[in-house]
């Protein structure tokens, strides 16, 4: 394991609420089940499952919801999810969320991000670099390995980007509303716009006026696409050009031509896909082929918390299954920079700190 973590690596994937932990999540259900808010008994198993269906992982994702839609607790997992990913030599996450509305609270879209930026302002443990303008001042070379003059330590940073989610739940407006915001937050880090949600809810068509809107105003987009077989609505998505696409589990021969002449990268989250039983084994995954290909393509998440998983597990499990070695695996992190959001001073620097990362780790090609 220890290979898989001391690597650098860049995480494309990784859903907020889904990243909290498990810890976490208890205690709060804890203090909800002593106000007798909710059964802490009943949410306790829920949480520790670790065998879901598809439709299992989205009602449990209504449940944790419940207990993290409140802006001192969103601060709170923003700032340890991030730490989590920085423990294990994550260099650059870029953390998706969907904002969230709830009257009774006082929350708005607008406030919901806010407390997610408060979380990255609290992290203390590593240098989180996020405004996009601390990249424009100064020389604009933002190591994440940066050695502290004052004492010869050094002190860890990680870039972190957001992109706000679409949940396949909502409207036409509400989904204008979450790219109108994140347009406004540009200069905080956010970069894009991601679709998600249950798979079997809602219209492609429902959304595309939006993520049209993102496109021209310059917001990258990534989509969850083929989670479930939707030959229709695949195709649609595809000829839309996204970025980037997260799963693409369910694709036939047309799909995967398509997805290959258009060279779109895809995000691959195995243990997510193999846990939700959207892929039945992964001697069937459609990583191999795609890998084979040269197709480009990143491993992710989804969903560290809810899967019990780590970026390095994934990396681990990627070796295993499909036989990579050390420097394969080392070039598969590093070709992940290609496919940031972020801008060209970002991915230079990326760049230069996996190039001095194969020098230490002895995995130059
Ligand atoms: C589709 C997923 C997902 O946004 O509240 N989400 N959408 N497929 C998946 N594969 C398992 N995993 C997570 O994080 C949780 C939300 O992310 C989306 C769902 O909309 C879920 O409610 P946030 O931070």
């Amino acid at each position: 394991m220890e290979t898989y973590q001391s690597m650098p690596k860049v995480e494309l994937h990784a859903h907020l609420n889904g990243s909290a932990r498990d810890s976490t999540l208890l205690e709060l259900a804890r203090v909800l089940g002593e106000k007798g808010v909710i059964v802490f008994s009943d949410v306790e198993h829920v949480i520790m499952k670790s065998d879901r269906s598809l439709h299992e992982v989205f009602k449990l994702f209504d449940l944790i919801h419940i207990l993290t839609t409140d802006h001192k607790i969103i601060t709170r997992i923003t700032k340890e999810v991030v730490e989590d990913f920085a423990s294990e030599n994550v260099v650059y996450l870029e953390l998706r969320t969907t904002p969230k509305k709830n009257d009774s609270i006082g929350m708005t879209k607008c406030s919901y991000m806010e407390a997610v930026i408060e979380g990255l302002k609290a992290v203390t443990a590593v240098d989180v670099a996020f405004m996009t303008h601390d990249m424009d001042a100064g020389t604009g070379v933002d190591s994440v390995l940066l050695t502290d003059t004052c004492n010869g330590t050094a002190r860890k940073k990680i870039y972190v980007r957001l992109l706000l989610s679409i949940d396949r739940r909502e409207t036409t407006e509400a989904a204008m509303e979450t790219v109108k915001l994140a347009l406004e937050l540009r200069h905080v880090g956010v970069v894009g716009i991601d679709l998600s949600g249950n798979p079997i809810v809602g219209e492609w068509t429902t959304f595309l006026p939006a993520l049209k809107f993102a496109r021209e105003q310059g917001l990258c987009i990534t989509l969850h696409c083929g989670e479930v077989p939707n030959p229709t609505e695949i195709g649609s998505m595809l000829d839309f050009l996204p970025q980037r696409i997260g799963h693409a589990c369910c694709f036939e021969e047309e799909e995967w031509k398509k997805l290959k002449s258009f060279n779109i990268p895809v995000e691959i989250c195995l243990t997510s896909n193999i846990r939700t039983n959207t892929i039945s084994s992964l001697d069937v995954h459609h990583f191999a082929d795609l890998y084979k290909a040269k197709h480009p393509l990143t491993l992710c998440t989804d969903d560290v918390g809810v899967f019990s998983t780590s970026l390095s597990s994934e990396y681990k499990i990627a070796a295993s299954a499909f036989g990579l070695g050390k420097r394969e695996l080392f070039q598969l992190a590093r070709n992940a920079v290609e496919f940031v959001f972020a801008d060209d001073l970002v991915k230079s620097d990326l760049r230069e700190i996996f190039n001095s990362a194969a020098k230490r780790l002895d995995v130059l090609p």
